[in-house]
């Protein structure tokens, strides 16, 4: 696909946001920034509550692509992520198809498949894309329904996206389990920029890790949109190690590919 020209980054105020508004221009895009908070050192951005469904059209209107990391990224109520996650994507979906805008990067996340056991052995194990959903959270819930409903707009209205499971997009890997996990954010707009230009891609889900020495999920999918990771956590692992120490046998980072949104609680 030719290259977008005008992308509106949603929650741009954000940890995501803020490295890809520093980085995707020098790609060649023009950022139109939107988010319910301030965004730091950029006065024009767009104040926008994905919740007001007229905002987030206005928004929306005359650009190519929408790169979208607007919502809630933790845990939380039932009622907030329904708001904002399940209620808002529907409200940038119906934006985009009203105003014919072509293409979508939405910001899924490991938390759609956070339930799925972690291997014993992850340097030899390679998970599918299509590995059955197993969230985690209501937030991992709100992502497996964003990806449906990106698959239902591509079938139905031919709006293009590609879902990007992000594993943990941080400067560094922060912990033990980001050594597993890590997207640079380097290699968070090299894979942007991937998702953005690939041709016929329709619903596309990938995994959004570095090319981790550690890391155990499938990114062919990804390579297959063009992206070519350069960073491997495993320049900070004996950092990481000195200071966090190995997973703990057991332990929810132990266990689940989720990590510690994988608690498990007794029923009521
Ligand atoms: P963040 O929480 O730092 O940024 C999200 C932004 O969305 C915030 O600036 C917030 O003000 C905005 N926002 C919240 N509610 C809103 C609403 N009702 N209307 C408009 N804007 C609203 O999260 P981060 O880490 O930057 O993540 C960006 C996206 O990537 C999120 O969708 C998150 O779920 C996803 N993701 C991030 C990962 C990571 O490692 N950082 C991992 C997996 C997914
Ligand atoms: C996510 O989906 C969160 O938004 C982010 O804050 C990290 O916790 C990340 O997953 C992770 O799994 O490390």
């Amino acid at each position: 696909m030719t290259q977008p020209q005008t992308v509106l980054l949603t929650g741009a105020a954000g940890g995501v946001g803020s490295f890809l508004r520093a980085s995707l221009p020098g790609y060649g895009y023009d950022l139109r920034l939107s988010d319910i908070a301030p965004v730091p050192g950029a006065p024009e951005a767009l104040t926008v509550d994905l919740r007001d469904a007229a905002a987030v059209r206005e928004a929306v209107r005359g650009v190519d692509a929408v790169v979208h990391l607007g919502g809630l990224s933790l845990e939380d109520s039932f009622e907030r992520i329904l708001a904002a996650n399940i209620e808002g994507l529907h409200h940038l979906y119906e934006a985009v198809r009203a105003e014919n805008v072509r293409r979508v990067v939405f910001a899924s996340s490991n938390h759609t498949v956070g339930f799925v056991p972690r291997p014993p052995d992850p340097e030899k194990a390679v998970l599918p894309v299509d590995t059955p959903l197993r969230p985690d959270t209501y937030y991992g819930l709100s992502k497996c329904f964003g990806e449906s409903l990106a698959s239902l707009y591509a079938d139905k209205y031919g709006v293009e996206t590609v879902s990007i499971r992000i594993g943990s997009c941080f400067a560094t890997p922060l912990n033990t389990r980001m050594l597993e996990t890590w997207l640079s954010p380097a290699d968070a707009a090299r894979l942007v920029h991937a998702a953005l230009t690939a041709p016929d891609v329709r619903h596309t889900v990938v995994y959004g890790i570095s090319a981790n020495t550690r890391g155990w999920w499938d990114l062919a999918p990804a390579r297959a949109l063009g992206y070519r990771p350069q960073d491997d956590s495993e320049s900070y692992a004996a950092q990481v190690l000195a200071e966090h120490g190995e997973l703990v046998p057991g332990s929810p980072e132990h266990t689940y590919l989720g990590g510690p949104f994988t608690t498990v609680e007794p029923p009521r």
